[in-house]
C-alpha cells in the first residue's frame, strides 16, 4: 500500500509542459558528450542510481544559538516529518532513504513507524544518537560530557543511549549508527586530553560490542563547538585512529563543514578510503566557521572535487567503497523543503560532473607531469552544465523536471499550515 503525498498526474502534467525544452537540452548536452567519447545514458543510468538521504530533522527550521524562526506549516513530530521527506523523494527521486535522530524522533512503535515510511516511500538509514543535550527524561546531565565523561554514571548513561539507538536501528532497517559528541573543553587546563580520548575509546568500544554483524559504527568528527577550546575527536586523525582502534565495523564519517576552513577535505576523503575507514558523509556547506548551509551554495567546486576523489576510490578498490550519503544542515531563512530540493540536485550534480572527467587523460598527465592538462581534464567537466542529465533521469524515475517550481506548484506548505500545529520558535539549534 501506498500513500504518496504528492498527486503523480500533477507531476505528469508539470513534465508535459517542460518536456520538449529538455529533450532538447539532453540531445545537444549527448552530442557535446558524444565529441568527447562520452555515452550521455550511461551516464544518466550511473546519476539515476545514485542516492543521498535525508535527515529528519533538516525538515524543520533550524536555527542558530540565538533563534530560530519556524514557518506555518513546517512538522513538528516524526510523522510529519517523513511525510515532508517524502515530498523531497517524490520530486527529486535520488532519497529514498531518512537518518533518524534520537531523541528527537522518539515514538512508541518502530515497526509501526517502519511501515509508515514504507508507504510513504521511504526507508531508512544510519540512525544518529544525541548525547549533546540534556533530555527531561535522563538522571545525569551531559554538562561535562557525555561518552568522555570523569563521571562513570554519566558515561554509562551516555553509552546506554546509544545501544538503544541500534536497538531502535534496528526495527526500522538501518545499518549504522552515527555517533556524534560535543565532548571537549573551554578553558586550557580544564580536560586531560589524554584520559578523555581514553575514556571516549572506553564507551565506544562498549558501544561497538553491541553492533549487528551487519552493521557499521560511524564516527563524525567536528573540529569546535560546543566546546570552544578543543574537543575530544576534532579532526580526521583523531577519528582514524579511534575507528583503527575499535575494529573493522568502525569507519569516520566527513561532515563538509566539520574543519579548519582552509582544510583540503578532499585529500582527507583520499587518505581515509586508502586506509578503508572512509564511512560517510554529511553534505552541507560552510563559509566561516558555521556548518550548516545548503549544499554546494558557498563552495560548489570543493563538492566537486570531493566526488572525484569519491569516484578514484571506487574505481581503485570497488569491493571496498560503502560510503554513507546524507544530507546535514540547518534551514534557517528557507522553506527546508526547497533547501533539500536544491540540496539534492546540487550534490547529484556534483557527482555527475565528477562522472564526466575524462579519468584517462587525467591519469596520463599526472604520470607525465603536465600539470596543466591534468589541471584541463578536471577544468572541463566541471565546466559543463549537467542539469539536462538529472532532470532526465529524474523524470524518467517518476520525479518532476523543475523540483522547486513544481514545488511551489503543489502548495504543499500552505495547505499544511492550515492543518499542522505550530512549531514553536525557542529552539535553538537543532
Ligand atoms: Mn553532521
Amino acid at each position: 500500500m501506498t500513500d504518496l503525498p504528492l498527486s503523480l498526474d500533477q507531476i505528469a502534467a508539470h513534465n508535459e509542459r517542460h518536456l520538449l525544452a529538455l529533450e532538447d537540452d539532453y540531445a545537444s548536452l549527448g552530442r557535446l558528450l558524444e565529441r568527447r567519447g562520452i555515452a550521455i545514458e550511461s551516464v544518466k543510468q550511473r546519476v539515476a542510481d545514485f542516492s543521498v538521504a535525508l535527515p529528519t530533522w533538516g525538515s524543520g527550521t533550524g536555527g542558530t544559538r540565538f533563534a530560530k524562526f519556524p514557518i506555518p506549516g513546517e512538522p513538528t513530530n516524526i510523522h510529519e516529518k517523513l511525510e515532508d521527506c517524502a515530498v523531497v523523494q517524490q520530486i527529486v527521486r535520488t532519497t529514498p532513504r531518512v537518518s533518524p535522530h534520537f531523541p528527537w524522533d522518539i515514538t512508541d512503535d518502530y515497526d509501526a513507524l517502519r511501515e509508515e515510511a514504507k508507504a510513504l516511500g521511504l526507508g531508512f538509514d544510519a540512525v544518529n544518537s544525541n548525547t549533546f543535550q540534556d533530555q527531561p527524561t535522563q538522571a545525569h546531565s551531559y554538562r561535562h560530557g557525555s561518552l568522555t565523561a570523569a563521571d562513570p554514571a554519566v558515561r554509562s548513561q551516555a553509552v546506554e543511549h546509544n545501544l538503544q539507538c541500534i536497538e531502535v536501528g534496528q526495527a526500522l532497517g538501518s545499518k549504522a549508527i552515527t555517533v556524534w559528541i560535543g565532548d571537549g573543553s573551554n578553558f586550557p587546563g580544564q580536560q586531560d586530553f589524554a584520559a578523555s580520548l581514553d575514556r571516549y575509546l572506553a564507551s565506544a568500544e562498549e558501544i561497538y560490542r553491541a553492533l549487528p554483524d551487519d552493521w557499521r559504527m560511524l564516527l563524525e568528527h567536528k573540529l569546535y563547538e560546543p566546546a570552544f577550546y578543543s574537543t575530544v575527536i576534532s579532526d580526521w586523525g583523531s577519528s582514524i585512529l579511534a575507528a583503527q582502534q575499535l575494529g573493522a565495523k568502525a569507519q569516520c564519517l566527513v561532515d563538509l563543514g566539520h574543519h579548519a576552513p582552509t582544510v583540503n577535505i578532499e585529500q582527507i576523503v583520499a587518505r581515509l578510503h586508502r586506509f578503508g575507514k572512509l564511512g560517510g558523509f554529511h553534505f552541507n556547506d560552510s563559509k566561516y566557521g558555521d556548518d550548516d548551509l545548503d549544499s554546494g551554495s558557498i563552495n560548489p567546486h570543493q563538492l566537486f572535487l570531493v566526488f572525484n576523489e569519491l569516484i578514484e576510490a571506487e574505481r581503485r578498490r570497488p569491493d571496498d567503497f560503502h560510503p554513507a550519503y546524507m544530507i546535514d544542515q540547518s534551514h534557517n531563512v528557507t522553506d527546508p523543503i526547497e533547501s533539500m530540493l536544491s540540496s539534492a540536485e546540487a550534490i547529484t550534480g556534483a557527482y555527475s560532473k565528477a562522472l564526466l572527467v575524462d579519468r584517462e587523460a587525467l591519469h596520463a598527465a599526472q604520470d607525465a607531469n603536465d600539470v596543466m592538462m591534468a589541471f584541463q581534464a578536471l577544468r572541463r567537466a566541471y565546466r559543463l552544465d549537467v542539469s539536462p542529465i538529472l532532470a532526465m533521469a529524474r523524470m524518467e524515475a517518476g520525479g518532476a523536471i523543475e523540483p522547486i517550481e513544481f514545488y511551489r506548484e503543489t502548495q504543499w506548505r500552505e495547505r499544511k499550515a492550515q492543518e499542522r500545529k505550530a512549531a514553536t520558535g525557542a529552539a535553538g539549534i537543532v
